[in-house]
């Protein structure tokens, strides 16, 4: 993914129509649009066809399954035209390994989630974030998800996958995290969904939070 403005739009809106509205609202402010089940269940996977002519998708299916499953997912997310996918990491390398082969025929990227943004990320996440962390890289993964609600751990990351993986961090705005303390901390991207696309005007909204990383 480009690094441009330093933002992915998380476009959790259920409807087309408002989907393809606030993605060309934004369009000069996101590198990528992020995808997930309330899309893709409310309006199927053709919407992914249509938001890559405005901006390159990732797909955030959390992908956590067998090495087989998670194959067939993988490659129906690419061929719909995604430029990346979010998969787990609890469910091993073997699993791991499947989507980072098939984004490897396609050209595509893999981020692994480590820990999580909500406060539920802590209680299961928090004992084997790193070991994902090391996971990733080691399976050569694009980048990990890590909270922009947790800036410290977001430095702890990053000290672990080194400069080479990058670090995509949501929890910005209606979670509580800042923009700026996660980009310092080490993330090279900011996901925001609600704080952009619940306001009024979606633009303005995505220019602020790139204004706050000066981007
Ligand atoms: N997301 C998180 N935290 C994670 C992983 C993914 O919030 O640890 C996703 C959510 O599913 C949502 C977006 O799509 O990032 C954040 O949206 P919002 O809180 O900015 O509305």
């Amino acid at each position: 993914m480009e690094k441009k403005n330093r933002l992915i739009l998380a476009l959790d809106v259920t409807d087309r129509e408002n989907a393809l509205r606030i993605a060309n609202e934004v369009s000069d402010y996101v590198d990528s649009i992020k995808v997930g089940y309330p899309l893709v269940l409310g309006e199927g996977l053709s919407i992914v066809k249509e938001l890559v002519e405005i901006a390159p998708v990732i797909a955030d299916f959390k992908v956590a399954d067998i090495p087989n499953t998670d194959r067939l997912i993988c490659e129906h997310v690419f061929n719909a035209g995604a430029a990346g996918i979010i998969t787990h990491g609890f469910t091993g390398r073997d699993s791991l390994d499947s989507c980072v082969k098939v984004a490897n025929e396609f050209g595509t990227d893999v981020y692994v989630v480590t820990e999580m943004s909500h406060p539920g990320g802590v209680e299961f996440f928090r004992p084997v974030a790193e070991d994902i962390a090391s996971m990733a890289v080691e399976a050569g993964a694009s980048g990990v998800v890590a909270p922009a609600t947790r800036p410290e751990r977001v430095k702890d990351i990053r000290k672990i996958i080194g400069e080479e993986l990058s670090i995509i961090s949501p929890g910005v705005g209606a979670q509580g995290g800042s923009a700026a303390d996660v980009i310092r901390a080490g993330a090279d991207w900011v996901i925001v969904g609600r704080s952009i696309y619940n306001s009024d005007s979606p633009a303005e909204a995505a220019k602020k939070i790139c204004d706050e990383m000066n981007c």
